[in-house]
């Protein structure tokens, strides 16, 4: 009872300083590394000049080019050529500098190095690989101006200023800038997360000499109240910057996890960026492109890309912190149900805990859990459970006994365990750096170690607060405080690491200690699904990512767009924002708001209704009828399009590409249409972002194109390379296929992504100017790794002059006991779309489409089915 009570009154506590004691953020000039480091250029004792080039060398691993200072500065630059015409470039000073294991951040414990000539005239050093079909690198040292220049075969991309680099002499002082620029660069995209839009713009414009604006700040926080355009940091960072043109992009990743500030100048000829980093190395990745999806696919071949998600993932997921009794679950479950809303997953959050004790039930709340699962399971339901990295401080909760008594927790540096305070009060944090701490934590995921067993109920995890967020709002900005040390098991034993040096990757080993528990506990049969808030660049391979506590506005909801697709341009593919928005009662939404936030949400690859415990319910059913008429159109229209988001995600698995897309990944040049979005190749949304318009301009790319409109009653043809206004007044959504694509939809009502797994598919073949299509159908397990072994089906969709669709297998597959049926195929054909709106097509002996049996098909006819157009 006492416990209850002190619980109680710092629940309370927590409740008032969130309403009154907003978090204190440090702005550049508050943050001493960045106060030093911005805009300064080395004074001469610390500037880097040439002291020695390598000897001219064909066939080695790396060529090192040494450098000083007039002060004494002495330090190396270790250039390697990678495979995927990559470059990596290490400076090694004097100073001790934290670097991050291969394996954590790099999917590849070593590197894929090529052999390098270099050769110098005493002037010039240059670098390329030895044999020429190894890559298009080339690297040039220019002694005159102290540039280091990363050249696409003749075509410079990018330059590090050497005359810039600022290091410290002073031992112990671990702070470092440098500078780079992208030669012809028109845009910058990258230094995920911030609620900014896609476009970065310039940082360091000043008024009266001081500067206007704050840099890029990459620094996992929990940010409370974020704003909506702004540079200032959020949960997760992406180190990684794009400089990009409509025929050439570039890009540098910096592979370190300390916090960093990055300006950047967009008025030179070359835009150009300021890195100023808190400690560890410096240690760069140069993605050489030459163009944008070469660039994602050189990040997504260092850092990883995300596994095939289970298919029910892709669904409808309802949250709300918190349904804290079986009840509730059943209640959203029945509403939802009554309401024909599809939904997937009902989520847990942290109340279902016996006092938030992650691996408990609260067993007074939830006393038959396993019967509220299997009335979930009847309804084809799931149930994903929040778990967070902060452990209570309690000896008599075995989590903590435990990791307390092997030393599993973050340590002050007395080796003392760190005690800060978060939910459950007094709370220490799991150090996840510390393999065998990562290991002990997994392991609650098993069946026997977690509360009740069980465990297996939980179809899914989420990972908060994993920044980590700590109740410190005046002095760590809510988190933990950079001296703290963390044990990294090393072949010597257990070293030392400052929480600084790791800060941003915290989360991203949260999350592989979670994949790791439930790889584990699933007997590796079972892809993990695992949301997480903090995240940092690798952390695609483990989880999924949303975009935070967001207000539901119309500014966070455009935002929201631009996150997702830049997240998508960096590897994070699966990708939400909370529908209709977190926070608060104060903010409530309005009913127009609450329905365009669905349209909206239902193109982001992952899709959650979510709200604060202090917000009013916000569940779909909660609206008006006219709001829930659409809202329900909305989602129903999701789940037609899974099959696709499957198709992408799979292809995401193999070439890393996005599974959403700004314009102008597909259609170069056209930049800053953020209020649109791309599916795919061939699907394209525009939802509405404004209160009250009648209409909305559609920009549809690409001259010669035909997109069809295909929200509406009837399907419309429209012109590419056009700007068209559409009528939204009656709460459309505008969706677009494009002519010349093959898109497969399921065009059944169901109520759940299990329900609808054994319906029929229809094929939406949309003829382009010379009345062709082509497209993909990718179909799996929806759950099991077995896709790595090629068990699934996967085939080209083909519509050509003969007016025949062809089915055909891309690549070796093994799909026996995989069926997709089609039961219609329709034929948008903008040449009779001016009134007639679809027709169906039949085979030779003129019978309908229906019912064909694809893999049947495959198998029967030499892999390959024509079927003929009756036009
Ligand atoms: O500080 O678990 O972003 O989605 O509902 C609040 C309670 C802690 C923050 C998450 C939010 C979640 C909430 N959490």
């Amino acid at each position: 009872m006492l416990l209850r009570s002190t619980l109680f009154i710092l629940v309370t506590l927590v409740t008032i300083l969130q309403a009154e004691d907003p978090p204190k953020y440090k702005t550049c000039a508050e943050t001493s590394f960045c106060k030093t480091l911005r805009g300064q250029i080395p004074t001469d004792d610390l500037k880097l000049i040439l002291d020695s080039f390598p000897n001219n060398a064909a066939n080695q691993d790396s060529a090192v080019v040494k450098l000083k200072s007039s002060g004494g500065i002495a330090c190396t630059l270790n250039i390697e050529l990678l495979k995927n015409n990559l470059v990596r470039v290490k400076l090694i000073d004097g100073q001790y500098r934290y670097e991050i294991p291969e394996g954590i951040v790099l999917e590849r414990k070593n590197q894929e190095i090529i052999k390098l000539n270099n050769s110098n005239d005493g002037t010039i050093l240059t670098v390329v690989p030895y044999k020429k079909e190894d890559g298009q690198q080339q690297v040039i040292f220019n002694k005159n101006d102290s540039t280091l220049s990363f050249y696409y075969g003749e075509v410079p991309k990018v330059v590090v200023d050497i005359s810039k680099i600022y290091l410290q002499k002073k031992a112990g002082n671990e702070e470092f800038a440098f500078n780079v620029s992208f030669k012809g660069a028109k845009q910058l995209y990258g230094l995920h997360h911030h609620a900014y839009n896609l476009e970065l713009t310039d940082t360091v414009q000043k008024k009266d000499d001081k500067y206007i604006g704050e840099p890029f700040r990459l620094r996992n926080t929990d940010k409370v109240n974020f704003k909506a355009d702004s540079t200032e940091s959020l949960y997760g960072s992406v180190p990684v910057l794009y400089g990009y043109s409509p025929n050439s992009t570039s890009g540098i990743f910096v592979h370190n996890a300390a916090e960093q500030w990055v300006d950047l100048s967009k008025e030179a000829a070359d835009p150009s960026a300021q890195f100023m980093v808190y400690s560890g190395s410096m240690d760069l990745f140069v993605l050489l492109g030459p163009h944008i999806e070469d660039v994602v696919q050189q990040f997504t071949y260092l850092t990883g890309k995300a596994h095939m998600p289970q298919i029910w993932t892709l669904g409808y997921h309802q949250c709300r912190w918190s349904y804290d009794t079986e009840d509730k679950v059943l209640d959203v479950m029945k509403n939802m149900k009554n309401n024909s809303f599809p939904m997937d997953a009902i989520w847990l959050d942290i109340d279902y805990t016996k006092e938030y004790e992650y691996f408990t039930w609260d067993t007074t709340k939830f006393p038959t859990a396993g019967n509220m699962l299997k009335t979930l399971g009847e309804n084809h339901k799931k149930l994903v459970a929040i778990i967070d990295p902060h452990i209570k401080f309690d000896t008599t909760y075995p989590v903590y006994q435990g990791a307390k008594t092997n030393k599993y927790f973050v340590q002050n540096s007395d080796g003392t365990d760190y005690v800060g305070v978060s939910w459950p009060g007094k709370s220490s944090w799991i150090d996840f750096l510390n393999e065998d701490a990562s290991k002990y934590y997994a392991a609650f995921y098993s069946d026997s170690n977690f509360h009740q067993n069980q465990t297996k109920i939980l179809a899914g995890i989420w990972n908060d607060m994993n920044e980590p967020s700590v109740e410190n709002r005046q002095d760590n900005e809510m988190s933990m405080p950079y001296e703290l040390i963390h044990k990294y098991k090393s072949v010597i034993g257990l070293i030392d690491v400052k929480h600084g040096d790791i800060h941003n990757i915290y989360g991203l080993l949260h999350t592989m200690s979670t994949h790791q528990g439930l790889m584990a506990r699933d007997n590796n049969g079972r892809r993990p699904f695992i949301l997480t808030r903090s995240h940092f660049a690798g952390s695609q391979r483990y989880a999924a990512m949303w975009t935070g506590d967001n207000t539901p506005d119309w500014a966070h909801l455009k935002s929201s767009y631009s996150e997702c697709m830049l997240s998508n341009l960096v590897g994070h593919v699966f990708c939400g924002a909370d529908i209709p928005g977190f926070f608060e009662i104060e903010k409530k939404p309005t009913e127009v708001f609450v329905y365009r936030a669905y349209q909206a949400g239902i193109w982001l690859p992952f899709f959650r209704g979510h709200a604060s415990k202090y917000a009013e319910n916000r569940e779909p059913y909660r609206y008006n009828e006219t709001t829930q008429g659409l809202i329900r159109s909305a989602i129903r229209m999701r789940y037609r399009h899974i099959p696709t988001w499957y198709q992408l995600f799979y292809e995401h698995t193999q070439t890393g590409a996005p599974v959403i897309r700004p314009l102008f990944y597909n259609f170069s040049g056209e930049i800053g249409y953020n209020d649109h979005i791309m599916l795919g190749d061939n699907i394209l949304a525009r939802p509405v972002f404004e209160p009250d318009v009648k209409e909305v301009n559609v920009h549809l790319p690409g001259k010669g194109l035909y997109w069809y409109r295909i929200d509406g009653k009837s399907v419309k043809a429209y012109e590419g390379g056009t700007d068209t206004k559409i009528n939204v007044e009656n709460g459309e959504s505008p969706v677009f296929y494009r002519g010349g694509s093959i898109i497969v939809t399921r065009d059944r009502d169901v109520m759940s992504t299990e329900e609808g797994s054994t319906l029929p598919l229809t094929v939406y073949v949309n003829l382009d100017k010379n009345f062709e299509a082509a497209g993909r159908l990718y179909n799996d397990d929806g759950y099991s790794f077995d896709y790595k072994q090629k068990k699934f089906l996967y085939a080209h969709l083909m519509f050509d002059e003969k007016k025949m669709l062809q089915v055909e297998p891309i690549g070796d597959q093994n799909h026996e006991d995989l069926t997709v049926v089609v039961e219609k195929v329709v034929v948008n054909d903008w040449a009779v779309l001016k009134d007639v709106s679809t027709h169906h097509t039949s085979d030779e002996d003129g019978n309908l489409f229906s019912n064909v049996d694809v893999v049947k098909a495959l198998r029967s006819n030499g892999n390959k089915v024509l079927y003929k157009l009756r036009r």
